[in-house]
């Protein structure tokens, strides 16, 4: 996205360096004893520094996270430092944190080992007060604009996967997941179920009460399925009012039992819908509105000797559907295995 890039950077060159952040310093020597450079730079630093020795790596998660991580090696081990930090990177909250080495003037053997460990930039002792301060900001920078860039990426692909009207997960999610769910039911021996279900008679809803309530209706329907299932359970926008169950550890009979409970509580109880004031309702005139829906249930059967070939998932899909076609025949409002 290199337009959003760019919109970033802009607004990040407006405010400059200004926001600076919290340092963390990891060394085994006391503050005071610490080298003056690092001190000067702690002293005029707004924000108070952390200060660790190596063995509080990693973090305990009470401690706040660092913007930047100083390692003092000019005392101990920077090495042995840098290796703590790469390891407590994987699991902690600090794995985005910069990390910048501060070393005695002429340790370049040392340099070239503490960046191949993963250190993000270095110093030595001899360094000027401005530069040392510079490449703080400056790796702070580079961190926040990766976690801005890093965020923004986790908000599209979350949308992305994600039905705008009603919450649930598109198919988008769905696919590698049903494929993942069938390849460990075979693997594992047990069964899954897969329920498609189909909202009766939508389009008399949207003829009778516009599009709007319409929309209102899949927005509870979509509830009433979720909250009717197991946390485990998948429930999947699969189209315009249609969605798709996903159980895992569910054989075809327990699925039968689910889609029954389902569609009997569906029945019962109406979809409540507020007015749009375009109507010329009173702002909170509410209306009930019946729905029922048709299930199609299918199960995947472990592999057996009375079965010798499994369905592939496609092929459980396809029935679910053919189910769900028939309950339509028999009448609606009904679940068909
Ligand atoms: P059946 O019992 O055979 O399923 O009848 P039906 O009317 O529900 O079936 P059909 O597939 O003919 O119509 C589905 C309707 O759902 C048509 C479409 O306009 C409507 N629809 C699909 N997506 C949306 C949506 O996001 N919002 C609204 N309001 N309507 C939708
Ligand atoms: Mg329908
Ligand atoms: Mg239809
Ligand atoms: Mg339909």
């Amino acid at each position: 996205d290199v337009e959003g890039d760019t919109a970033i950077g802009f607004a990040e060159a407006q405010a400059g360096f200004s926001a600076a952040g919290r340092i963390a310093v990891v060394s085994t020597l006391l503050p005071e004893d610490q080298p003056q450079r690092l001190r000067n730079l702690l002293q005029r630093w707004p924000g108070r520094p952390i200060y660790l020795a190596p063995d509080d790596l990693p973090l305990d998660p009470y401690v706040q996270v660092p913007d930047l991580f100083v390692i003092d090696g000019t005392d101990g081990d920077a090495r042995d430092i840098c290796r703590q930090i790469a390891a407590a990177r994987g699991k902690s909250a600090t794995r985005h944190t910069p990390t910048l080495v501060l070393l005695d003037s002429g340790a370049n053997e040392l340099a070239a080992t503490t960046l191949d460990l993963g250190a993000s930039d270095q110093v030595f002792t001899d360094v000027s007060e401005e530069e040392l301060a510079h490449r703080a900001r400056s790796l702070i920078h580079s961190k926040n604009r990766a976690e801005k860039l890093r965020n923004r990426m986790r908000s599209q692909l979350e949308a992305a996967i994600t039905d705008q009207l009603t919450g649930l997960h598109n198919r988008v999610y769905a696919l590698p997941r049903l494929i993942r769910l069938s390849q460990r039911a075979r693997d594992e021996g047990r069964p899954y179920s897969i329920m498609m279900i189909d909202i009766d008679h939508f389009k008399s809803v949207n003829d009778s009460y516009g599009h709007m309530i319409g929309d209102q209706v899949l927005v509870g329907i979509a509830q009433q399925i979720r909250s009717n299932l197991r946390a485990i359970d998948m429930t999947i926008r699969f189209g315009g009012e249609e969605f798709l169950v996903a159980m895992p550890d569910t054989d075809v009979e327990q699925a039968m039992g689910v889609a029954q409970r389902l569609l009997r509580k569906i029945s019962t109880t109406p979809v409540r819908v507020m007015l749009p004031l375009l109507q010329g309702e009173a702002p909170d005139a509410a209306l009930d509105v019946p729905i029922t829906i048709s299930a199609g249930v299918a199960a995947g059967i472990p592999a057996c000797a009375v079965y010798d070939t499994q369905l592939t998932l496609d092929e459980i899909c396809a029935a679910a559907d053919e189910a769900l076609y028939r309950a339509k025949g028999m009448g609606r409002n009904r679940a068909i295995a």
